[in-house]
């Protein structure tokens, strides 16, 4: 969903990572295309306005300024206001102190209400929660079918009446039921329309009335796009909302909706769907979106495995020698030799993003050949050669070949990578590790 708006960002943060220092232009530049990119993923104005305005005061402050590393530290901002923007907390449920809590699910037809219901009741069942399923959508006795079949499917019962029988009163007997059944959550499926009308929100306020849930969530189809963002505050005015469920994160909706409805109508994003399976539903993570749609992929759990594997002193030493003397292929092989601590590469490889993809092309185990093979040749070379792989001549070439057991050209080509590592490296150690490991599977 966020691949284009995730290219535009990527491009922008390459530029800034790719010089030193930083000029008040280089930064209003740099938001300039941050916004168009913001504006072109179909994010509510007022909300890319806002998120400008965020990012710049603090990109313009000390604290980018003072930075040995501005352009990491723009892109760390636009992480941190990106999660401001999408809701800082993870979703939760809130539970009632007196069981069964209650979980009202309300949105438009086709939003993707009784799939979420299964969904969730799935994701609960799953941390060992008891529950009933209650079919409150009398709409159209298909509809009562339609969630009578997903709970059998996942062996959850599912509280049903025929469907000339007010949805309200089936309610007050579902509750009745979940005691009986020491069910400890009930999740109730309501019928959706077409559009918002007074018959719909009757029907939903008599409802809630009856149930007194724990949580009234919005199920939105996020590839409505900013109709989504409307239905949202207009629901909420009407039902004082507890949370969004957005549906259909799956498909290429450009990420508008979910970009600036938590910003827009006040209301916590509480899980996401994924799929049309039922194991489709995510908690909502909103640092975790940030970062996918910032193309980071997971490099945050991978920089915390790579800062406990790597340790501190070893880090600051590795950095400041960046800043001053550069890096050389010393410490190239000793951080190839922390990589390998890290566990089995392919593992980490599929963290990276880009990576992955790439990963998929190579045959089993080729990334640890590839890492012995770079180890072989570093050890075949002088003191002197590996501080200083410039003086590496056609005759050193072949001789290191020799004593490694490898191709010249394969020398070479370390060698291209160890020179576009480097320049990485300039923009920051810490932030850029895993870049170098891509570096070397290319
Ligand atoms: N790709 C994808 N499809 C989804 C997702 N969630 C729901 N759907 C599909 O959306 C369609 C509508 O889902 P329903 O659960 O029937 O929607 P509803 O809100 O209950 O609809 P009404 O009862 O008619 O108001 C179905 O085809 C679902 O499979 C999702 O996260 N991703
Ligand atoms: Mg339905």
């Amino acid at each position: 969903m966020f691949e284009i708006l995730s290219d535009k960002l990527g491009k922008v943060f390459r530029l800034l990572g790719s010089k030193g220092r930083l000029s008040e232009k280089d930064i209003e530049d740099a938001l300039r295309q941050v916004r168009l990119a913001l504006l072109e993923a179909d994010v509510n104005f007022k909300v890319v306005k806002d998120f400008t305005t965020r990012v710049r005061e603090r990109a313009l402050g000390a604290e980018v300024r003072q930075s040995l590393t501005p352009g990491q530290q723009i892109i760390k901002i636009v992480n941190e206001e990106l999660i401001a923007t999408l809701g800082s907390e993870p979703g939760r449920l809130a539970a009632s102190p007196q069981p069964p809590s209650v979980v009202m699910l309300v949105g438009l037809q086709g939003s993707g209400k009784t799939t979420t219901a299964a969904k969730l009741a799935l994701h609960l069942k799953h941390s060992g929660q008891r529950l009933l399923l209650v079919a409150a959508d009398n709409r159209r006795p298909a509809a009562i079918e339609q969630l009578v079949i997903l709970g059998k499917q996942l062996d959850i019962p599912v509280y049903r009446e025929g469907s000339e029988v007010p949805s309200k009163e089936v309610c007050a007997h579902a509750l009745a039921e979940a005691k009986a059944l020491a069910a400890n959550w009930v999740i109730v499926d309501t019928a959706g329309r077409l559009h918002i009308d007074e018959a719909m929100m009757a029907e939903l306020t008599q409802v809630k009335k009856e149930l007194a849930p724990d949580e009234i969530l919005l199920v939105v189809d996020a590839m409505t796009g900013q109709d989504a963002v409307r239905m949202a505050e207009e629901f909420h005015a009407r039902v004082s909302l507890t949370g969004l469920i957005l549906t259909k994160m799956d498909g290429d909706a450009r990420g508008g909706a979910a970009l600036s409805i938590r910003w827009v109508s006040g209301v916590p994003i509480k899980f996401i769907g994924i799929g049309e399976k039922l194991d489709a539903l995510e908690p909502f993570y909103p640092d975790r979106l940030a970062s996918r749609i910032l193309g980071m992929g997971d490099v945050l759990t991978f920089i915390e495995k790579a800062e406990a594997t790597f340790d501190e002193q070893q880090a600051k030493e590795l950095q400041k020698k960046v800043q001053t003397a550069g890096l050389d292929l010393e410490d190239f092989l000793s951080q190839l030799r922390t990589i390998k601590r890290m566990g089995p590469v392919a593992q980490l490889v599929e963290m990276l993003p880009g990576v992955s993809q790439l990963a998929g092309r190579l045959p089993e185990g080729t990334e640890e050949k590839q890492l012995k093979k770079i180890e072989a040749i570093i050890l075949s070379m002088t003191p002197e050669e590996r501080h200083n792989p410039n003086i590496i001549g056609g005759s050193r070439r072949r001789r290191i070949a020799r004593g490694s057991g490898v191709k010249p050209q394969d020398i070479n080509q370390l060698l291209n990578q160890f020179h576009q590592m480097q320049k990485l490296m300039k923009m920051g150690v810490r932030g850029k590790l895993p870049r170098n490991l891509m570096g070397m599977f290319r």
